[in-house]
């Protein structure tokens, strides 16, 4: 992360304009509406009220804000709202519900399988064709954050980041994602985001795609089931789950481990079910609404929600009312089924009288899959599900690891707000905890900085350089700033023997994403001063076993490879 970088309301310039060098246009279609500072609004406090002003709470402190976004007394109230919260406590809240302080908020956290950044519409208003009305509401209603990652270009390691605020490479897995029938790859003395809220006080739930492995047992003898010898690789009903989710933090977990095992349907720490996978969508949809009617009933409680489609990613079984309901794909049906899901969660929310103090983020594990997607017909139907982004998931180029990040928090968030601060799914655990006004636990959060002051549009404070990212073949590639190296002749994904058949292929990489959002200029050979800076931060970053200042860490492992082909190691 940069941390000189403001956060601001963007008026982010477009890809195409940039190439073009034409005068910047509108980035996200309906989403900012040409955003300007005077659109700042905030919704009532309590809905239906007829108050002409409304609270901000900042701490304990209560500020009238007018509703007229360009009266002076807004600005006048927003400034000391401002100087009031200046500090790591501006969100600190009151530990309990109880007593009249700031309640808590809801967190929830929605993340997609494979989907890619331009997959929703108003982030990707020109070449976006799959209609996506509820996300694009959910942005309106938020901040929309252009510059969001995921830990890796693929499924497990994404997920052990977003759950531990850690780099997934430090662990034992360097390469691909886990297959499950073996113990859990998050080592059971280790914090995740589910235990530390549920330490606070948090009721805690998970709803879909785990992908971190666990054991399946026999419920009998307690023996471990190995996958090639039960029937089509399905743990069967009854089998017990260990060291699953349960274990890991969640009071809750109704789901499955991924989707080669996904018709294995698990509640808590049992098989319950076998069933097709068209069902999973729908089944994730309604228990998420169940939960939430649940919850509704113990106000004082504050909770948790975890949901981790198992889509868009294949099996793509949009349900038979969304089968061509696109006019492209089934891809693309999966992708509107998927956004009315969100939208049947939001109803949910605002049914309850839950929506406005819930932090409800939205965001994808990697991008696109190309092949299961079959981006070839999307383009023809005009449809780029990267964007204006370089490549798609398993790469180490944008699309495979720049997301879309949505959040929305009625209650904190500026509605039709953009920020362009570089942050990533690793940093959900620290944000959480600067939200309760704690401190993350230990032996957690190595990788993890706070992005909340970025809520009210501050810059965000950070002890962290740069962030990392990692391809599917475990190649590295470090973002400082603008700059991005890549220590890989391509994408990332290509094996040595391979590699070695395309002598053109460059040693490594290096792009400008200010002037070149799309990486097509290689910089590696021309600028040898900022390859040899963002490499020198990249292995020091690794070396430290921490990116963040803090206590002394280690990796797993004694040896993390940098230069993942062997013939380009030079450490
Ligand atoms: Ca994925």
């Amino acid at each position: 992360m940069n941390s000189t970088r403001h956060t601001h309301l963007s008026l982010k310039l477009d890809f195409a304009s940039l190439k073009k060098g034409a005068p910047p246009s509108r980035p996200f279609g309906d989403c900012s509406n040409g955003l300007q500072a005077s659109d700042l609004k905030r919704k009532p406090t309590h809905t239906g009220g007829a108050s002409s002003s409304e609270s901000l709470r900042i701490g304990e402190t209560s500020v009238a804000l007018s509703k007229n976004p360009k009266s002076s007394c807004f600005w006048f109230c927003l400034t000391l709202a401002s100087l009031l919260s200046l500090g790591a406590s501006a969100f600190a809240v009151a530990p309990s519900n109880e007593g009249g302080g700031q309640k808590r908020p809801n967190i929830i956290v929605l993340l997609c399988d494979d989907l890619g950044y331009g997959d929703v519409q108003c982030l990707n208003p020109e070449r976006g064709k799959i209609p996506t009305p509820h996300l694009d509401a959910l942005a309106k209603s938020g901040m929309i954050f252009t510059d969001a990652h995921s830990a890796s270009s693929v499924c497990t390691p994404t997920r052990y980041g977003l759950m531990t605020g850690r780099y997934p490479w430090r662990t034992t897995l360097q390469h691909g994602v886990v297959q499950g029938f073996a113990p859990a790859l998050i080592s059971a003395d280790r914090p995740t985001v589910a235990s530390f809220l549920k330490s606070q006080g948090y009721h805690t739930a998970i709803l879909g795609k785990w992908h971190l492995n666990f054991l399946y047992t026999d419920p009998a003898t307690g023996e471990k089931l190995v996958a090639r010898k039960v029937p089509r690789g399905l743990a069967p009903v009854g089998s017990k789950i260990p060291d699953g989710p349960t274990s890991r933090g969640f009071d809750y977990f109704h789901g499955f481990h991924h989707a080669g095992d996904m018709e294995c349907v698990i509640a808590n720490d049992t098989v319950v079910e076998h069933d097709a996978p068209i069902n999973m969508l729908p089944r994730l949809t309604k228990k998420a609404v169940a939960y939430l009617d649940e919850r509704a009933k113990d106000k004082n409680t504050p909770f948790f929600l975890y949901l981790p489609y198992g889509s868009p990613h294949a099996p793509i079984v949009p349900s038979k009312e969304w089968q061509g309901k696109s006019g492209i794909n089934p891809y693309a049906d999966f992708v509107m089924q998927n956004d009315d899901s969100v939208g049947q969660i939001l109803a949910a929310l605002e049914k309850n009288g839950q929506r406005e103090n819930t932090l409800l983020i939205f965001s994808s594990d990697n991008g696109c899959s190309a092949k299961d997607a079959n981006a070839k017909e999307l383009n023809m139907h005009g449809h780029y599900p990267s964007a204006a982004y370089r490549g798609y998931k398993t790469e180490l180029w944008e699309g495979g690891h720049r997301v879309p990040f949505l959040a929305s928090w009625p209650a904190r968030i500026p509605p039709g707000s953009s920020n362009d601060s570089m942050i990533g799914l690793n940093d959900i655990f620290a944000t959480c905890a600067e939200l309760l006004g704690t401190k993350t636990p230990a032996n957690s959060c190595e990788d993890s900085v706070s992005f909340l002051p970025a809520f009210q549009n501050k810059p965000i404070p950070s002890t962290r350089r740069g962030i990392v990212h990692h391809s599917s073949l475990g190649f590295f590639s470090y973002r400082l700033g603008d700059w991005k190296l890549l220590l890989a002749r391509d994408g990332g994904t290509t094996s040595e023997r391979n590699l070695a058949k395309n002598p053109t292929l460059p040693k490594a990489q290096l792009y400008d994403l200010a002037s070149d959002p799309s990486e097509s200029a290689n910089l590696y050979e021309t600028n040898p001063t900022k390859a040899d800076e963002l490499l020198a931060a990249l292995k020091n970053d690794i070396h430290r076993g921490r990116s963040t200042d803090g206590p002394e860490s280690s990796n797993d492992i004694d040896q993390i490879v940098l230069w993942k082909a062997t013939s380009d190691k030079k450490n």
